[in-house]
């Protein structure tokens, strides 16, 4: 019998901090509403927020040159799913995984489907991987996947995404998320636009073999593997592909896929505009795809981003229904822990963008009072929601304090045991 968090731990380490919880959710009740918003509006609108995990953000990550295994990894998919039931057990706003191909394959996908519900966990966006080769795989990616010269190594890439489609729909996924690593390291390795148009010819067998009901989200990076050239580098590329696949394409904005100091939100605005944006691989970064945890390094960044999706959501923008996910890797934490942290920071930006009256804001906005503008917006991001994010959690049976009871609980501790060290988990960057 693997050891779970039971609900009279729960329950008994809530109640210690409940009487606290209540006055400080009672304080800030009385000021917001002195700005006339109703804290209860704001609970119930936290309690409707949900991201999802990575598979395999549950396992220590890497660098280029070295991983450092933290105790008690989860080994395979069933262990990933019983940490990835946790972190929603505690936080409540992490129902789904994003599971990732080959690296969570079984033999039968009903029964994981199962597995997964008994924690409480559906799955969202499957991921294919061409990015890297499997054991015995008849043609290498190294010099490319989808839009690689040679047609069987294409048509392979190809496969595999039909393979992923397939598993996703006896998941009960309705998505599936692409990003190659294809490009170039040296100028005149690679023709730009012949490279682009392989992507096209790949990516509409794929996308014709898309259930009705399903989308496929397109994912850019402007670098990394490929240092000179990548052939979906931006939102441009990945909005012209979108664009020419039609309806059922659009582009996924990973926040660690741009150039330092990119406006990635309003990136963000014109996909919405557009009425392509798929949705979102949240982390957080210094310098480049460092792949830290959301909202750790800038979360003034996030926000804005929750800016321009609430403002969406409100406005009823044509099409817009994004898709939340993680992506991250995590080196010197533990993972756990991480995403726990991460799934509260983007449900905080969340509420706090859902704080700013719209109205106000435009009448700033359209009477060229930018300071005012600015103060609405700015305001909304210093308010401290966490008595909001706490209460959401605590009504929806979670954790006041997830990370505080994860650690009293003993979890690592009890899966180190459980779970002997093996070599090559699936853990990465993507
Ligand atoms: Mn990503």
């Amino acid at each position: 019998m693997s050891f779970a968090i039971s609900a009279d731990f729960l329950a008994a380490e809530n109640a210690k901090l409940e009487a606290a919880q209540a006055e400080d959710y009672q304080a800030l009740g009385r000021q917001l509403s002195r700005r006339g918003i109703s804290i209860e509006a704001m609970t119930e609108r936290a309690m409707t927020y949900a991201v999802a995990v990575p598979t395999w953000g549950v396992g220590t990550g890497g660098t280029r040159f070295a991983r450092f295994p933290g105790p008690g990894e989860p080994r395979n998919i069933h262990d990933k799913l019983e940490d990835c039931g946790v972190i929603n057990q505690l936080t409540r706003v992490t129902p789904t995984v994003s599971p990732h191909f080959p690296w969570d394959k079984v033999a039968d996908y009903n029964a994981l489907r199962q597995e997964a519900a008994r924690h409480e966990l559906g799955f969202d966006a499957v991921n294919s991987n061409t990015f890297q080769d499997q054991r015995g795989q008849r043609h290498s990616y190294k010099f490319g996947s989808l839009t690689h010269a040679v047609k069987a190594t294409r048509m392979q890439a190809v496969e595999h995404n039909l393979e992923c489609i397939e598993i996703g729909r006896q998941l009960g996924s309705t998505a599936l998320t692409v990003w190659i690593a294809d490009g170039s390291n040296f100028p005149g390795q690679s023709n730009l636009n012949a490279a682009f148009d392989r992507y096209m010819d790949s990516l509409r067998i794929v996308y014709d073999a898309l259930p009705t009901d399903w989308l496929v989200f397109l994912e850019h990076k402007l670098y990394e593997p490929a240092f000179y050239s990548t052939v979906i580098s931006d939102w441009g590329s990945s909005f012209m592909a979108a664009l020419e696949l039609g309806p059922k394409a659009r582009c996924l904005v990973d926040l660690g896929h741009h150039a330092p100091n990119t406006n990635i939100e309003q990136i963000v605005a014109r996909l919405i505009r557009a009425g392509k944006l798929a949705g979102f691989h949240f982390n957080d970064s210094k310098y480049g795809d460092d792949d830290l945890d959301s909202g750790s390094v800038d979360p003034f960044r996030l926000f804005l981003v929750f800016n321009e999706l609430v403002d969406a959501e409100l406005r009823q923008a044509e099409g817009f229904s994004p898709a939340y996910m993680i992506d991250q890797s995590h080196n010197v934490t533990d993972p756990i822990e991480s995403l726990m942290a991460s799934a509260i920071e983007i449900q905080r930006a969340f509420v706090q963008a859902s704080l700013i009256d719209r109205e106000l804001l435009s009448a700033a906005q359209d009477g060229g009072d930018v300071m005012l503008g600015h103060r609405i917006v700015k305001q909304a991001f210093i308010t401290d929601v966490s008595p909001i994010l706490a209460e959401a959690r605590r009504r929806k049976g979670g954790a006041i304090d997830p990370i505080g009871l994860y650690r009293s609980s003993g979890y690592r501790a009890e899966k180190t045991k459980e779970r002997p060290p093996v070599e090559g988990t699936s853990a990465g960057i993507v």
